[in-house]
């Protein structure tokens, strides 16, 4: 067994007290963070920086005694590495050039090119798998095709991913070849980190509730089930987190149907519905809601206990059921933490 508790959870441990990680928990709402952003310049040029992209992972680390580090990143940079356009509008998001013609994928480099890019992520894994003590689990990550692709079709983040969906039923081969190509491009990404030092890597399909049906099979579930037994067949050994965020009752089986050896789960699904459903197949992850994180007090105290009781009978990681928001209050992420590990 391993001796990391991230580790143990997801090799199908269940423990008296989660281990616990937080999605975007190095970001905004840490003053340490938005110093060291700013000393970067703009975002990008933080995820290009081995250095502060490093140092801004470690700051909940310091902070707060995580039981996992997040590599500081993007889904993003594989689009930019595959040669689309990519830059951020304060306070506004990401825009990308969009794809939506042949002769707009015929512009994409080939994957064996990725790593010019991509390479200063690799030395961000190096230093942290250095300098995380000796208890952090690190976790490397990429966004899933699908989500990948909704913004490169759309340019930019979009409510409804209207573009990719017209797209999907407009030219289904050109939708299907850029799913095909981001697949191929994340095995890549996600092999590098592995071997830099990456123990852990998590698959983000932020947008795999839009799909329904057969879609949802084909767009969220064949393309995990492929990277992830790639990954496996190269790096034997190293667990997949995958998060189908909003799948609903496409939680279930997940485990089963894609090989991951942990579902993340959204706070749109009750703690309880996932123990009976999703946590038979193995670990999950999640899922407080973001705003406690906000608002905190005793409603933050009753729901993280709910939920730890909740998940209470098989393997767990305490996370949130999305990202941490730069308007929440770092001492209420310590209130959340005191309340799981000192019940
Ligand atoms: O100004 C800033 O500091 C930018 C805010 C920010 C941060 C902190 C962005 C822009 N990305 C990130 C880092 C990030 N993104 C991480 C780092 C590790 C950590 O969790 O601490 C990770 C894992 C992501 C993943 C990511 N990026 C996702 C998947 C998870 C999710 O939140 O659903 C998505 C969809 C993105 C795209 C993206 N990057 C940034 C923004 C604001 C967005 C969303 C854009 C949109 O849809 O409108």
């Amino acid at each position: 067994m391993p001796e990391k508790t991230i580790l143990k959870a997801l090799a199908g441990e269940t423990q008296a007290t989660p281990p616990i990680w937080m999605m975007r928990q190095a970001g905004r709402y840490l003053p340490e963070y938005r110093e060291t952003r700013a000393q970067a310049g703009d975002f990008l040029s933080l995820c290009y920086n081995p250095e502060l992209a490093a140092e801004v992972t470690l700051q909940p680390i310091r902070r707060y005694g995580f039981d996992a580090a997040i590599l500081f990143a993007d889904i993003l940079l594989v689009p930019q590495a595959l040669g689309a356009d990519l830059w951020f509008v304060t306070g506004e998001g990401p825009r990308l050039s969009t794809i939506t013609t042949q002769a707009g994928m015929d512009k994409l480099k080939p994957v064996s090119e990725i790593h010019e890019t991509l390479n200063p992520v690799y030395e961000t894994v190096r230093i942290l798998s250095r300098e995380l003590p000796k208890e952090t689990t690190l976790i490397g990550f990429a966004g899933a095709p699908w989500t990948v692709a909704t913004y490169m079709i759309a340019g930019r983040g979009t409510k409804d991913q209207g573009p990719a969906h017209a797209l999907k039923s407009e030219n289904r081969p050109l939708f299907e070849a850029l799913l095909d190509r981001i697949t191929e491009a994340t095995v890549e990404y996600l092999s590098a980190q592995i071997e830099a030092g990456a123990e852990v890597v998590k698959l983000f399909d932020s947008w795999a509730g839009s799909l329904k049906g057969d879609d949802f099979d084909r767009y969220a579930v064949e393309p995990a089930r492929l990277i992830i037994s790639q990954i496996k067949e190269r790096h034997p050994g190293i667990p997949v987190i995958a998060f189908p965020r909003e799948a609903g009752d496409g939680y279930i089986g997940f485990h089963k149907r894609t090989g991951a050896d942990c579902v993340a789960v959204d706070d749109s699904v009750d703690a309880a519905w996932v123990a009976e459903h999703v946590q038979v197949d193995g670990c999950v992850q999640g899922n407080l809601k973001s705003s406690h994180m906000v608002t905190g007090g005793q409603a933050l105290v009753d729901e993280t206990r709910r939920i730890v009781d909740a998940l209470k009978g098989g393997p767990h990681i305490f996370n949130l059921g999305h990202g941490i928001t730069p308007d929440a209050d770092p001492e209420n992420v310590q209130l959340m933490i005191d309340t799981i590990r000192n019940g």
